[in-house]
């Protein structure tokens, strides 16, 4: 039944712990260790930002990142891994302050556009075909700091050019609606697939939707998957929970709200999600208070998580459940629902 999804997460998952406002709580894991866990905690596929591939590439020239990404191209062919997608760390660098392809300095932009090429040549080395862009900081603090319009047009330039620069890549737009900035230009999935109409080639703009940046925005990360499946857009998922409007806990899938994770993997195994190559992709992180010994279960229990919720997706009583939209008894299906993953 339930294991055909192969599943995804950033080496930036298994982490030392800090939060902004205290430090490193455990020792760093060499890149090519937390390689070698990918295996054993079930997964196939690899996220990676632009510098998690190559560090500190901003000192490198051209050809040096291109050698560098094929080193790791090696290592991930030894250990039988595959990289889903490069995202371009836009969000670190003095350049990138005031937004990257937003910034009011042009030359700010400039560097943006530089960077992404980078991005998109590590991608080439490293063999695929799908760019997640996260766009941090293409938002304000205040209103008045920037032009919306104008803004939306720079990123439909910026995203112009990643398909001109290389026609067969594809780009997955993470929607996220505030953190680190007060408001994002492209908060929602609708925003990332209507700034996709916009571009030369909308066939290849999609969304990466994560719960829990969903959840900030205060809607329902499987309606959101809905929208983007009915438009095929849903290009990859950054899968985890988030206990209401805060900071972007990403916390374990189905950790907070199991039956928002249920409808999740329920959609997602509903209409074929993996099928056309997608990989199940995590986005969640240990707890600050987890020892380093045990600090991957984050990883390997939403996994488990995962497939006990397609499984139960699978198992509901489908018959039943038309039965009870037909006698319009919502109180009933909700019970059905509850019931059944109260394990009744
Ligand atoms: C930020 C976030 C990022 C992206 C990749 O909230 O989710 O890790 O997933 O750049
Ligand atoms: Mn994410």
């Amino acid at each position: 039944m339930a294991g055909e999804f192969r599943f995804s997460f950033g080496p930036w998952n298994i982490h030392e712990g800090a939060d902004p406002f205290g430090p490193a709580v455990r020792d760093s894991i060499e890149f090519g260790k937390k390689l070698k866990m990918y295996k054993q905690l079930g997964f196939d596929g690899v996220q990676f930002h632009d510098d998690d591939a190559v560090p500190g590439m901003n000192e490198l020239s051209g050809e040096q990142i291109i050698k560098k990404a094929k080193q790791v191209h090696s290592i991930l062919d030894d250990e039988g891994l595959v990289a889903e997608f490069i995202a371009p760390r836009l969000w670190e660098d003095a350049r990138t302050i005031d937004g990257a392809y937003t910034s009011n300095d042009p030359s700010c932009r400039e560097y943006a556009r530089q960077r992404t090429h980078r991005t998109l040549d590590i991608a080439n080395a490293l063999d695929t075909k799908l760019v997640v862009l996260w766009l941090a900081r293409e938002g304000t603090y205040l209103r008045e700091a920037k032009d919306s319009k104008v803004a939306v047009d720079r990123i439909v330039e910026a995203l112009n050019d990643i398909l001109a620069y290389n026609p067969e890549i594809k780009v997955a737009i993470e929607a996220k609606p505030n953190e680190p900035m007060d408001h994002t230009y492209i908060p929602t999935t609708g925003h990332a697939i209507a700034l996709g109409l916009l571009c030369d080639d909308p066939s290849r703009i999609g969304a990466n939707i994560e719960s829990a940046h969903a959840i900030l925005a205060g809607l329902d990360p499987s309606d959101e998957m809905g929208f983007a499946l009915a438009h095929k857009k849903l290009f990859s998922v950054h899968l985890n929970d988030q206990n209401g409007l805060k900071f972007d806990e990403d916390k374990t899938f189905g950790a907070v709200d199991l039956r928002r994770a249920f409808n999740q993997a329920r959609i997602l195994d509903q209409y074929d999600y993996g099928r056309g190559g997608e990989f199940v992709g995590l986005d969640v992180k240990a707890m600050r208070t987890q020892k380093l010994e045990v600090s991957t279960k984050h990883l390997s229990n939403s996994r488990a998580i995962f497939l006990r919720l397609v499984e139960l997706a699978r198992s509901l009583d489908k018959n039943r459940v038309e039965e009870l939209i037909g006698q319009r008894d919502y109180e009933e299906l909700d019970m059905l629902i509850i019931n059944h993953l109260m394990g009744k």
